[in-house]
């Protein structure tokens, strides 16, 4: 198949989702064209069935907000039409959905069908996509395409409970690709960051809010009363600051180091003992799987579709957003017996497993035949 992905190319886990499908999708044959404003981060291989397409905005003086939509929308046009694409796969609804929408209007009149997929990631449902600002076009770009899936069963009632959906949700989760996220002998870098054997606690994310970063050094702050241990905070974002100035004000700043962001994730979490997502909504918890897959058992809220992922007792802990008290006890729970911790962590691989990337690409690849079938049927 020719397959068009848009996503947006940064460090955010619907642009992680897309790229490393693409890549995966390359591997197994089909020609995989990314459509967006920037190289997305995690392509970064050459491969003959791999192809970036930039989206230039116009930056015309009389523009305040450069349409990027329609300036994707109409390097979609172009693409499809001279890359002869079968299907266009766009990742987190806005504006993406409506683009594409526009695009596959525009191309009727050039005489070609191409169906698109979207898939639901996660705030583009549960944060923006409920502003009022954008909601009627959501829910429009929703019910116009031809396929729609989302990466948890939460986040697909979510939709179904605040939009008047009238298509069908596909739930494909997230998945993860073993090979590359395993746990690595880092043992020189294990000794740099915790030289007297502390306990290394790691939290990944874009600190934006949703987050509950702080909740992160509040909950470290508890446990390194009773056990002696570091924190690494991973990734940037507006709340960093806030953190880092809780950290001192806590009197345990020592303790903590924050990376910024890093490319290496997997090299970071083969040091790590215990990885804490206390997010206040997260559709999947793609950063609690990478963590899973290097052997990482996961402390985290209970929010959407966290509980598909996190198993109660087996991988980790769930705990109710802001629990702090709870999520700490917990914590120190895991990391109090080294025979506890060292099950958690063979559970929390043995669950990454069933998200292995192998597992979940043909669900892609069924679900594109299925929606360019039912298109051409459509046609006549
Ligand atoms: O909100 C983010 O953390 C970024 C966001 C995105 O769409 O880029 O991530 C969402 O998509 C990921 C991949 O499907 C999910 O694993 C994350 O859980 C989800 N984040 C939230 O729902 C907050």
């Amino acid at each position: 198949m020719k397959i068009g992905i848009v996503c947006y190319p940064t460090f955010g886990g619907s642009g992680v989702v897309a790229t490393e499908l693409g890549k995966g999708l390359a591997d197994r044959g089909h020609q995989v064209h990314f459509v967006t404003y920037n190289q997305p981060a995690r392509l970064d291989l050459f491969s003959e069935n791999l192809f970036y397409h930039e989206v230039a905005v116009s930056n015309y003086p009389l523009f305040d907000f450069p349409p990027y939509e329609l300036a994707l929308a109409s390097r979609l046009v172009d693409v499809v039409r001279f890359e002869k694409l079968d299907v266009l796969h766009v990742h987190y609804a806005i504006p993406h959905a409506s683009a594409a929408f526009m695009a596959q209007q525009i191309l009727l009149t050039y005489g070609i069908n191409i169906p698109f997929i979207t898939t639901l990631h996660g705030t583009d449902i549960t944060l923006v996509g409920q502003d009022r600002t954008y909601k009627p076009v959501v829910t429009f770009s929703i019910n116009k395409s031809n396929g729609v899936t989302a990466v948890s069963a939460h986040l697909r009632d979510d939709t179904y409970k605040y939009f008047k959906i009238e298509k069908d949700i596909k739930v494909i989760p997230n998945f993860i690709d073993l090979t590359r996220f395993s746990l690595k002998p880092k043992d020189h870098f294990k000794k740099a960051i915790a030289p007297n054997g502390e306990k290394v606690l790691v939290h990944t994310s874009n600190f934006r809010k949703v987050k509950r970063t702080e909740d992160v050094v509040k909950i470290f702050a508890e446990v390194v009363k009773t056990i002696p241990a570091k924190l690494l905070m991973v990734g940037d974002g507006g709340e960093r600051s806030i953190c880092e100035q809780l950290g001192r004000d806590l009197g345990i700043s020592e303790h903590i180091r924050f990376l910024g962001k890093q490319d290496a994730i997997e090299e970071i979490l083969s040091v790590s003992d215990l990885f804490l997502m206390p997010s206040v909504s997260e559709s999947f918890g793609l950063a609690a799987l990478e963590a899973m897959a290097c052997k990482v058992p996961v402390i985290s809220s209970n929010a959407g579709g966290l509980p598909e992922l996190n198993v109660e007792g087996v991988t980790g802990f769930l705990r109710d957003v802001g629990d702090v008290a709870g999520m700490a006890e917990r914590a120190i729970y895991i990391l109090e017996d080294e025979e506890r911790l060292n099950q958690f962590k063979e559970n929390a691989l043995a669950r990454a497993k069933e998200f292995e990337l192998s597992n979940i690409l043909p669900e892609y690849e069924n679900y594109y035949k299925e929606v360019i079938e039912k298109s051409k049927q459509e046609q006549g």
